[in-house]
């Protein structure tokens, strides 16, 4: 590997070596075996075995301003004015997403998807709570947004939940969560990715291998082991397939035809053990034949596990029609595809190299007329542990390098040159990043309109470039600008918990409505019990004894005071508040929070929110609004009288 590219910039102190030195050592030391890779894993599965985190006195930037042909956008965004872009990052193990503007990082919005949210009542009012089925923690990696003619159309975002095996998606003129679904027999729901051609299939990688199915039989007997490749229908929400694979499946990608799929695969040697998984020279990347699968489906040509009714296709083993493995050197983790659509380039994680797949070569290797390698076009030497790739648009890759701590700068065509025997030098610049760099993404890099301006480096230790907060640091999503030949560092920006990934969308193909619209899936409830009670939602303000323990609190919210400003229940009763706010002002949000009750949830405007609680205390509890609404807002307030039963 050439190293004249590398900015070496950030010295560390040489006798306090820093985490980044620390792992950087290890990684070499050793070669990339189990420790490196402990280090190198993204998410729950990497126990946190380094301690050595003294802070790296003068770590400073990483650019010489004004170096020739370095991108040149500015950050600065005048009060008053707005981002171009709206950034989509996943949260993490916080279990949410988060919206930000892009170039400025100001976080405008977290949204809850998994987690249980106090300002908003998320995972505690009524539907929410159904949706959740009782969890309140789940691990976001993947946030991918709902695309039509390999651009994003602006309708939904998809994200994972790896914790819990679950799949959400958020309709993103609300930018709230509007369905969540349970993967069957899938564990470690890690890489997920819809079809860019239209709204179809939102594919899911079960990461974490487990005897199927998994009802306490073959625990110990690995060639009962296996992972699911799953097929979600982005509309419906409906599992559709699974494909039964032998290997552990990391990040997943779609082709822009609606022909493929693909995950990569680690642990192709079939080990139930760390040690017995990190033991091959060669992994895979899995391509998935859509049609082949979905023949299979319809003909029946389909098994079933467990108690899901979900048709598996069993695909363990050869090269089938249903999927072809590509070798590629051992454990990869990350597969993107360039947005002209032609390349699938594995990042290595435990090897130093991007692999690059000409797609177009794909059908042929299918067909048996060329061996599976026969579509690897270029294998590039990046860096220490390859995780993620991103694209520019002009024919650049910048791939995320762990261990190093860069990202690197490379050409995709000098790339496949260099394979095919010519003297060049595909590596163009790597810049450091601080520090240990999971994700990396460009703006609208996963569509066809990859524009090359900012990227983001998704840094998992912040170390010295923040106030310390004592021992959990932040982390830090750096912005890259990429618009010139060079790369330049242009913003730290703290966050909090893991993101682990991050897209940057032009604004113009999100349009964010401002009230609430009534066709939600929550008002199928709340609709059917004002139908009952003879209630019309916008006006009524009423109690509805249902029986000796049920009451129904029908409220209105109009600024800057409730339709009832007192309610009497009994000492026991379960009572569900069922609140519309009547406003229609712009960002006229009211909320109600019971005080001494753990009831707290808000209501956009012109929405019904509804949440139920047992008034279990004799007494009186006023009631109030906990969003600022009006000059009055701190007097709206009534009072919960609780009489003894
Ligand atoms: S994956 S960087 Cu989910 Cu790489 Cu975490
Ligand atoms: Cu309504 Cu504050």
């Amino acid at each position: 590997m050439s190293d004249e590219n590398h900015d070496e910039t950030t010295p560390e102190a040489p006798s306090k070596p820093g985490r980044r030195g620390f792992i950087a050592k290890t990684g070499l030391a050793i070669g990339g075996g189990v420790v490196a890779a402990q280090m190198i894993g993204c998410g729950n599965e990497s126990p946190a075995t380094d301690t050595n985190q003294a802070a790296t006195p003068g770590a400073g930037s990483d650019e010489t301003p004004g170096a020739e042909g370095e991108g040149h956008l500015s950050t600065d965004v005048e009060p008053g004015q707005l981002d171009d872009y709206y950034g989509i990052w996943s949260g993490g193990q916080s279990g949410e997403v988060r919206i930000l503007g892009v170039p400025s990082m100001r976080e405008l919005k977290r949204i809850p998807v998994f987690n249980r949210d106090a300002a908003t009542g998320w995972g505690a009012t009524d539907w929410s709570k159904e949706l959740l089925k009782g969890r309140s923690s789940g691990d976001t990696h993947h946030v991918h947004l709902s695309y039509t003619d390999g651009t994003y159309d602006g309708r939904y975002a998809y994200v994972n939940d790896k914790a819990q095996g679950r799949l959400a998606r958020i309709r993103l003129d609300l930018m709230e969560v509007d369905s969540i679904v349970d993967i069957p027999n899938s564990f470690g729901t890690h890489g997920i990715f819809p079809q860019r051609h239209r709204t179809g299939l939102v594919f899911c990688n079960s990461e974490f291998r487990a005897p199927l199915p998994n009802n306490g039989t073959d625990m110990d007997d690995k060639t009962k082991y296996s992972a699911l490749h799953t097929a979600i229908d982005g509309e419906s929400m409906e599992v559709k397939w699974q494909v039964q694979i032998e290997g552990n499946l990391d990040l997943a990608a779609a082709d822009y035809e609606g022909k493929y799929s693909f995950a990569c695969c680690y642990n192709s040697e079939g080990g139930v053990t760390l040690e017995e998984m990190m033991a091959a020279d060669r992994d895979y990347l899995y391509v998935f034949n859509l049609e082949n699968i979905e023949n299979a489906v319809s003909g029946g040509n389909t098994t079933t596990i467990g108690d899901s009714p979900v048709p598996v296709v069993d695909a363990r083993g050869d090269n089938g029609p249903f999927v072809l493995r590509i070798p590629v050197p051992k454990s990869p983790h990350g597969v993107n595809i360039s947005p002209d659509g032609r390349y699938a380039i594995c990042s290595g994680k435990l090897s130093p190299t991007c692999t690059v797949v000409d797609i177009q070569k794909i059908a042929q290797a299918f067909a048996g007329d060329i061996e599976p390698r026969d579509c690897v076009v270029a294998e590039p030497e990046v860096g220490l542990g390859p995780l993620h790739t991103a694209f520019d648009g002009r024919g650049n890759a910048y791939t995320s390098i762990f261990i190093d701590s860069v990202v690197t700068k490379w050409n995709i065509e000098k790339a496949i040159q260099k394979f095919g025997g010519q003297d060049v030098d595909p590596i163009i610049q790597k810049l450091d990043v601080n520090y240990q760099i999971g994700h990396v993404n460009a703006s609208m890099s996963e569509t066809k309109n990859a524009d090359g301006k900012w990227c983001v480096a998704l840094c998992k230790f912040s170390k010295d470039r923040f106030l310390p907060v004592g021992p959990l640091h932040p982390e830090n999503d750096q912005l890259i600008d990429i618009s010139g030949e060079r790369m330049r560092l242009a913003h730290d920006g703290a966050t909090y918990s893991e993101p682990h990934d991050a897209l940057i969308v032009d604004k113009s193909l999100i349009h964010p409505v401002n009230v609430d619209p009534r066709d939600l899936p929550r008002y199928t409830q709340i609709n059917a019990w004002a139908e009952e009670d003879g209630i019309n939602l916008m006006q009524d303000n009423r109690v509805v004894r249902k029986d000796d323990n049920h009451v129904r609190v029908y409220m209105t919210s109009r600024a800057p005071a409730y339709g009832m400003t007192e309610f009497r229940v009994k000492q026991g009763d379960i009572v569900t508040i069922i609140d519309t706010n009547q406003d229609d002002v712009e960002d006229l949000s009211h909320g109600v929070c019971v005080t001494n009750h753990d009831v707290n949830f808000g209501i956009n405007p012109q929405g019904t929110q509804s949440m139920t609680f047992t008034a279990d205390k004799v007494g009186l509890f006023w009631y109030y609004c906990p969003w600022f609404c009006h000059a009055l807002h701190l007097e709206m307030r009534g009072r919960m009288i609780v009489e003894p039963r």
